[in-house]
């Protein structure tokens, strides 16, 4: 069952509360950011996390999407076709970044195919195609093998030249930006990451920060942009239906970024 919420909630409650602080100056209302948003996995799933915000709530989901099945990085191409068809053709899958529809059976390495992106990039923190990180659907998307090239390991920030087929994503020397309808995916994966690798698993604690060019260190930039991206791009049919495929399916973990996506302003 998908969960239930009303996305623009969360955006609609704060302007409400800076409206009503404007006018009546009420204190009490500048707390609780967390609390606009409700899923149907609140009362279960997430019933340790609610209510928690900074440290608290970071720790404890941290806790809740480390219980997970790990699947191997071959068993990814599957797991991928699942997780990324395309909603109007399940002959085929969506590719991150240029938004492009193409047939599932065109995985591989050659140009004109889709293959796995690692959006936290692999080198970063350097954990590889081993299993853990490197083999996490929350952050691997299918994605065009040119333009997965393009992106190589670069940070992600605003601005650069436009990528050729890339959907509007543009590049530089030292970042990325995604298309406009991939801003928030990006950000949302990038955040799991951070929570779900806290270095207690044998692999590096991944963490955003403000910088590009963070090359092999266990850092993804940047955090300010990634936090306007999200807010910019709220999550869509797609990338709710993702979330619980590899949760019914493959992890049983689920990204609470999707779920909660103020979850990233109550820690960050
Ligand atoms: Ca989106
Ligand atoms: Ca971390």
């Amino acid at each position: 069952m998908l969960a239930t919420r009303i996305r623009p909630r969360w955006k609609s409650v704060a302007l409400t509360t800076a409206a009503v602080l404007v006018g009546l100056a009420t204190p009490a209302l500048t707390a609780a950011p967390a609390a606009a948003t409700t899923t149907a996995y609140d009362d279960t799933y997430y019933a340790d996390a609610i209510g928690k915000s900074g440290t608290a709530l970071k720790d404890s989901l941290h806790t809740i999407i480390s219980d997970q099945t790990k699947i191997s990085y071959s068993a990814v191409w599957n797991a991928l076709k699942a997780a990324d068809q395309d909603p109007n053709n399940s002959s085929n899958v969506i590719l991150l970044y240029s938004g492009a529809s193409r047939s599932k059976s065109l995985n591989g390495g050659d140009v004109g195919d889709w293959n796995r992106e690692h959006t936290w990039a692999k080198s970063h923190g350097d954990f590889g195609e081993g299993t853990g990180p490197g083999t996490d659907l929350h952050h691997l998307r299918a994605c065009d093998v040119t333009i997965n090239s393009t992106r190589g390991n670069l940070d992600f920030d605003n601005g650069g030249s436009t990528v050729t087929n890339g959907g509007g994503s543009l590049v530089d020397s030292d970042s990325f930006q995604p298309r406009a309808a991939d801003k928030g995916d990006v950000a949302r994966m990038i955040l799991y990451m951070a929570v779900r690798y806290e270095g207690d698993d044998g692999f590096a604690d991944l963490e955003p920060n403000e910088k590009v060019g963070n090359g092999s260190n266990p850092f993804m930039g940047k955090l300010a942009i990634l936090k306007q991206w999200n807010e910019q791009d709220p999550p869509s049919a797609f990338e709710e239906r993702r979330n619980q495929v590899i949760y019914d399916t493959y992890q049983h973990n689920r990204n609470p970024f999707i779920d909660h996506p103020e979850w990233v302003e109550a820690i960050w």
